[in-house]
C-alpha cells in the first residue's frame, strides 16, 4: 500500500516550531552572524604579501660605505636562506636564558657580526628599545645572533636603554638609536621589539624596496594579522625613507599608537607597507605586562597628522647620552 505524506505530523512538527520563544531564534541569528564575522576577519591570516619566488627583486640591496668599498670575496648567496622552510614552533622556543644551550659568541663584536667568507649585499642596523626585561634581553641577544649569523648578512645590533623613571617613549627611543645608525651609514635599520622571537629561517632580516612589516603573524595573536596597517613589533625601512618620514613621533608616551602614526607616516609619503607570506614572518612572542596605556594616543595620532608630521627624527630631544660596546650589542642609555 502506497505511503501517503502525513499533513498531520508536519503541521504538529511547524507548531512546535512556532511554539519556540523569539530570543531563542534570536540568539540563533547572532551565532551565526558572530561566527560568519570570525571566519570574515581570517581574512588577514592570508594577507596580501610579496610571493616568496618575488622576493629576490623587492629586497633593497645596499651595505655600509666601508664594505662596498673593499669587495674581495665571491658575494654570499641567499637563495636558500629565502626558499628554507626550516621553522621552529612556538614550544620549541628557548623560555629562559637556560634554554639556550651553549651560547658562543663567535664572529661577534659590538653586537655586530660580518660574514666571513662571502660579500654581504645587506648591511642592517637592529635598534631594540629597552627598559628593566632582563629575563627578555638574556633570551633575546643570544637567539638573534644564533638567528642572524646564519642569514649572510653584516648587522649591528644596537640596544636602545630608557634610563630615567620617566614614562616610556619608543618613539624617541627609535630616534636616538637612528641617529646613531645613520652616523655609522647604516642604509637600512631594523626596529624590533625586545619581546619577538623570529621562528622562520627563511625570515631574512633586511629592507624592501619599501617599508617593511616584519612581524605579521604573531602566536600571541595565533598567527593572525590583527590589522592592515600594523608596523608595531618588527619593521624594516630603509635609512632614506626613515629620513624622509620624519622617524617616529616623540609624543607618545606610556603603551600605544606610536605605531599606528608611523603607518600614517608611511603612507602619507606614497610609501607602501610590504611583507613576506605568512609562514616566513611568524615569531613566538614572550609573555609580559605592558607599559600603562596612553589615553591620549588616539588624538596625538589625529593631531600629528594635521601638523604634518613636523615632529620626529628631525626634533628629537634629550637630556643625557651614552654609548658603550658590549660584546652582543652596542648599548646606548639615555635619558629623556
Ligand atoms: C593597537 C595599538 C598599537 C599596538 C597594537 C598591538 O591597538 O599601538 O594594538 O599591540 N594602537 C593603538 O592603541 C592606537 S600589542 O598587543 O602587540 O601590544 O601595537
Amino acid at each position: 500500500m502506497p505511503r501517503y505524506f502525513d499533513c498531520k505530523k508536519l503541521n504538529k512538527k511547524l507548531h512546535l516550531l512556532f511554539q519556540v520563544p523569539i530570543s531563542k531564534y534570536a540568539v540563533t541569528l547572532l551565532s551565526i552572524i558572530a561566527i560568519h564575522r570570525l571566519f570574515t576577519s581570517c581574512n588577514v591570516y592570508n594577507y596580501p604579501s610579496v610571493p616568496r619566488e618575488q622576493l629576490t627583486d623587492a629586497i633593497y640591496t645596499a651595505t655600509v660605505p666601508q664594505l662596498a668599498e673593499k669587495r674581495t670575496k665571491p658575494d654570499c648567496p641567499y637563495d636558500h636562506i629565502l626558499q628554507s622552510k626550516e621553522k621552529l614552533q612556538t614550544w620549541e622556543v628557548p623560555k629562559s636564558s637556560k634554554d639556550i644551550g651553549n651560547f658562543s659568541a663567535w664572529g661577534i663584536k659590538d653586537g655586530s657580526y660580518t660574514p666571513e667568507h662571502c660579500q654581504p649585499l645587506f648591511s642592517v642596523a637592529i635598534l631594540v628599545t629597552y627598559r628593566n626585561r632582563q629575563r627578555h634581553l638574556d633570551i633575546f641577544l643570544p637567539y638573534m645572533h644564533n638567528f642572524l649569523r646564519k642569514q649572510n648578512i653584516h648587522y649591528k645590533i644596537f640596544l636602545v636603554e630608557q634610563l630615567d623613571n620617566k614614562p616610556w617613549n619608543k618613539g624617541m627611543l627609535y630616534n636616538i638609536g637612528a641617529q646613531r645608525a645613520l652616523a655609522e651609514r647604516f642604509p637600512c635599520l631594523l626596529l624590533h621589539d625586545v619581546d619577538l622571537l623570529p621562528l622562520a629561517a627563511s625570515n631574512l632580516y633586511v629592507c624592501m624596496d619599501q617599508p617593511r612589516h616584519l612581524s605579521a603573524s604573531i602566536d600571541k595573536f595565533r598567527f593572525v594579522l590583527i590589522y592592515d596597517y600594523l608596523v608595531g613589533g618588527v619593521l624594516a625601512m630603509r635609512a632614506d625613507h626613515y629620513v624622509r618620514v620624519n622617524g617616529f613621533s616623540n609624543n607618545f608616551y606610556n603603551w600605544g599608537g606610536e605605531d599606528d602614526e608611523m603607518a600614517d607616516r608611511i603612507l602619507s609619503n606614497n610609501l607602501k607597507i610590504l611583507r613576506f607570506p605568512r609562514e616566513m614572518s611568524e615569531y613566538s612572542m614572550m609573555t609580559h605586562t605592558h607599559e600603562p596605556v596612553n589615553r591620549a594616543r588616539e588624538t596625538i595620532i589625529k593631531e600629528n597628522k594635521i601638523q604634518g608630521h613636523k615632529d620626529g627624527l628631525s626634533s628629537v630631544r634629550y637630556e643625557s647620552l651614552q654609548v658603550k660596546a658590549q660584546r652582543l650589542c652596542t648599548w646606548i642609555g639615555v635619558k629623556l
